[in-house]
């Protein structure tokens, strides 16, 4: 199973590529594989109307979370469902109904579209009017009831739905996943870079989400002093170890923290604010703009953006400073339970 629906997803990905028209004759040269191409790609074209009217079927639901979905209706499968606010507001997302039981709601996802557009635009978890001190932005989109993106581009761009605020939850769940990875295949285990949940419902103490959580702990410049931090809460991995979660980051950065941990609002020597360490701790040295997410308005210049200074040795460069491409290259989808 798993393995057919890989087969699918290099067809995909090389059905990006190249459209079956534009393929110079010259390389089709296998007649056998040609013809499995052009089947396979009808089948992708092909509309499964039985499947659609499932899925539209979802809107009869009424509920405020996919944990309401899972306790209230049984549903078991992973996809994109409609959920309500509780001013009567109907929005999409993605419901996770595995890991560790189900009932976890997709409600943002933090994206770089540019490591070199420094808090440009695309930089909607930091800042896209550029580095300012005077725009310490405490009351960016960490903290407010903007939303902005679409389920289905959550891996291609940022994401955020009212769930962000209106649910109110006891733990979550993360994902790194591949940049552009298309939805239908996010759950496979194997196409994560990284993904784990806490399990101490550490939510209770601080308003039950992250819009209250970042309330009391704000994303803003200048708020407090290198190494001041929000709460480090221990996470169970779904797919990765402490190792592999050292092994993302640069060869520096990995003397700074403890893996093993999700942090909110760390601050790192020159007093700028990040939102979320995802898989560590940081310990000493506080150079949290190479492995924290997310931020401010304002950091030291040349490392303002939504993944700060994730490419301060080179992009991807496995070296120094610089996160792993992988890392770098792959959205952090944020979920609630
Ligand atoms: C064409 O491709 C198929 C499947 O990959 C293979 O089994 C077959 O031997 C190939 N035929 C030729 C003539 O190369
Ligand atoms: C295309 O779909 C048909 C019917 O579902 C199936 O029998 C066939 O194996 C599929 N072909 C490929 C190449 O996936
Ligand atoms: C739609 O959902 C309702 C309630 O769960 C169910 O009774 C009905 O049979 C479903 N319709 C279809 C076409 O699946
Ligand atoms: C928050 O998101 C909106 C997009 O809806 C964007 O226009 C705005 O610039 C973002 N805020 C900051 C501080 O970047
Ligand atoms: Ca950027
Ligand atoms: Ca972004
Ligand atoms: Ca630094």
């Amino acid at each position: 199973m798993l393995h057919n629906i890989f087969l699918l997803f290099v067809g995909l990905l090389s059905l990006e590529h190249v459209s079956f028209a534009e393929v110079p004759s010259s390389q089709i040269v296998n007649i056998t594989e040609t013809r499995e191409y052009a089947e396979r790609t009808q089948n992708f074209t092909r509309t499964n109307f039985e499947h659609l009217v499932k899925v539209r079927n979802r809107s009869m639901y009424v509920v405020r979370s996919c944990k309401e979905l899972r306790d209230r209706y049984d549903e078991r499968v992973d996809g994109v469902y409609y959920l309500t606010t509780g001013n009567g507001m109907l929005y999409q997302t993605y419901c996770d109904m595995t890991t560790a039981g189900g009932g976890w709601t997709l409600v943002a996802s933090v994206h770089e579209n540019s490591v070199y557009g420094r808090c440009t635009v695309g930089d909607r978890w930091s800042s896209q009017q550029g580095n300012n001190a005077d725009l310490p932005d405490g009351d960016g989109n960490w903290s407010n009831r903007n939303t902005f993106g679409t389920v289905e581009s959550a891996t291609s761009d940022d994401f955020k739905n009212p769930g962000y605020y209106d649910i109110t939850a006891e733990d979550m769940s993360v994902w790194h996943i591949p940049n552009n990875f298309p939805l239908e295949f996010w759950n496979l285990e194997a196409a994560a870079v990284l993904r784990y949940h806490t399990g101490n419902r550490f939510l209770r103490l601080y308003g039950g989400n992250l819009f209250q959580l970042f309330k009391q702990y704000p994303v803003r410049y200048n708020v407090g002093s290198c190494g001041d931090r929000g709460p480090a809460i221990p996470i169970v991995y779904d797919h990765g170890d402490k190792e592999s979660t050292r092994m993302l980051y640069g060869p520096n950065s990995r003397n700074e923290f403890e893996p093993g941990f999700i942090t909110f609002r760390a601050i790192n020597r020159e007093r700028a604010a990040m939102a979320i360490c995802s898989g560590v701790k940081p310990t000493v040295g506080y150079n949290t703009e190479h492995y924290c997410i997310g931020g401010g308005g304002y950091f030291h210049p040349e490392q303002c953006g939504d993944f700060p200074s994730f490419d301060y040795d080179r992009l991807g460069g496995y070296q120094g400073w610089s996160a792993s491409r992988e890392m770098t290259e792959a959205a952090v989808l944020l979920f609630y339970r």
